[in-house]
């Protein structure tokens, strides 16, 4: 047993097998949570989040990036190897574009058996006005060589996951990577990157699955091999632990809903007044259109057509409304979208070990009574 072997062994949560059933979760799922919030699901009503409502997905701690020496370094097989300031990169052309950005793994606590990690159920979600400068100038500008088959992406946050010390890295192919929309992003919102969000650079890749987008940008390097680090190998939809499974890459189709009414404190169930309601929320998907969304109001017998509204850009929500004749009683309101590829939402789970890409469609509780609510 070398020494690292005696000194370096991080307890495990619940039987150690790293998945669990059940109703009740571990604390240290509690405590993942409260660091990376989630969007409230009234925060759909919003065309561009708030940026204090953006849900938050940070694996490690939020670096301590000491700006008097960071610089972005941008090497590997290229002809100029470069490092780049903060003001040389707000030099540089600049693009700003509203990008609807989800975690992989949303949805992961409906799943049973669910992996123990960062517990979301529908709200890592958010939309936000990104401002930056399109890589593909910054890789041509560096002289990207025609050997490089991928982009690798390190940030500044280090830690330890799978009981591997490592930065925060993920790589894209060298043509996903020089899409004209792939950003080094400085300003959310109009404003500076908070840090929680990245500051003082991040990447933005609309389109993808958040994990992409590697916040605390470090380092660029063009690489002549695909990488298979951590967070590469960890995002995969994987049925057995042995199953390769394929790569999680772009954005499931999905619908929200605002839940309507008012709710009850602790279960979240919802009380609202017989007669006529607008139901509203958002549709999103990656690289086709949303061509259908619709509302069952009886728990997924029956289904209506919502009425969808524009896409505000072509990488953000369209939002959408349902009119609805409440009726008194209780009722389990659901929303599903359908793409231009014809992929539907499921309504119930589609497993993966990972709980990676749950775009199972939203039940909302509902109790409707007459003159409920002023
Ligand atoms: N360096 C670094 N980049 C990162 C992460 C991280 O932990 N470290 N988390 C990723 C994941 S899993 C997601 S979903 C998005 C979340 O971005 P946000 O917190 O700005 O919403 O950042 C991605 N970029
Ligand atoms: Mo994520």
């Amino acid at each position: 047993m070398t020494q690292q072997d005696s000194v370096r062994r991080f307890p495990t949560v619940g039987d150690g097998s790293g998945v669990t059933s059940g109703p009740q979760f571990y604390r240290e799922e509690l405590a993942l949570s409260f660091r990376n919030r989630g969007m409230p699901t009234e925060g759909l009503r919003y065309d561009v989040t708030p940026t204090g409502m953006h849900y938050l997905l940070i694996h490690w701690d939020i670096p301590d990036v000491d700006m008097s020496a960071w610089k972005l370094n941008i090497g590997g097989l290229v002809g100029q190897p470069t490092s780049l300031t903060l003001e040389d990169i707000k030099a540089l052309p600049s693009r700003t574009e509203l990008v609807t950005m989800e975690c992989a793994g949303n949805g992961r606590a409906l799943f049973s058996p669910r992996l123990v990690s960062q517990p979301w159920l529908l709200e890592a979600i958010g939309t936000s006005e990104w401002t930056g400068t399109p890589l593909k100038g910054v890789l041509e500008a560096a002289g990207l060589q025609s050997e490089a088959v991928e982009i690798l992406f390190t940030g500044c946050d280090q830690g330890v996951q799978g009981e591997e010390v490592q930065f925060y890295q993920r790589s894209l192919t060298v043509e996903e990577a020089t899409r004209d929309e792939v950003m080094l992003v400085y300003e959310m919102n109009g404003r500076p990157l908070e840090p929680q969000h990245g500051y003082p650079l991040r990447l933005i890749v609309p389109g993808w699955y958040g994990m992409t987008s590697v916040k605390w940008l470090g380092s660029i390097e063009a690489v002549g091999e695909p990488f298979n680090g951590f967070q590469m190998a960890s995002y995969r939809y994987r049925q057995t632990a042995d199953d390769p499974g394929d790569p999680v890459d772009i954005i499931r189709v999905r619908a929200l809903m605002v839940p309507p009414g008012i709710p009850d404190f602790l279960t979240r169930t919802r009380l609202l007044s017989a007669g006529p309601v607008t139901l509203t929320g958002r549709a999103w998907v990656a690289r086709a259109g949303v061509s259908r969304v619709e509302i069952s109001t009886d728990g997924g017998s029956s289904w209506f057509n919502a009425q969808l509204g524009p896409q505000p850009s072509q990488f953000a929500w369209h939002g959408w409304t349902a009119d609805w004749d409440a009726t008194t009683g209780r009722h389990t309101l659901m929303v599903r979208a359908t793409d231009t590829n014809g992929n539907r939402q499921p309504v119930g789970p589609e497993w993966n070990i990972q709980g990676m890409g749950n775009n199972m469609a939203q039940t909302v509780d509902v109790i409707v009574e007459a003159g409920a609510v002023s």
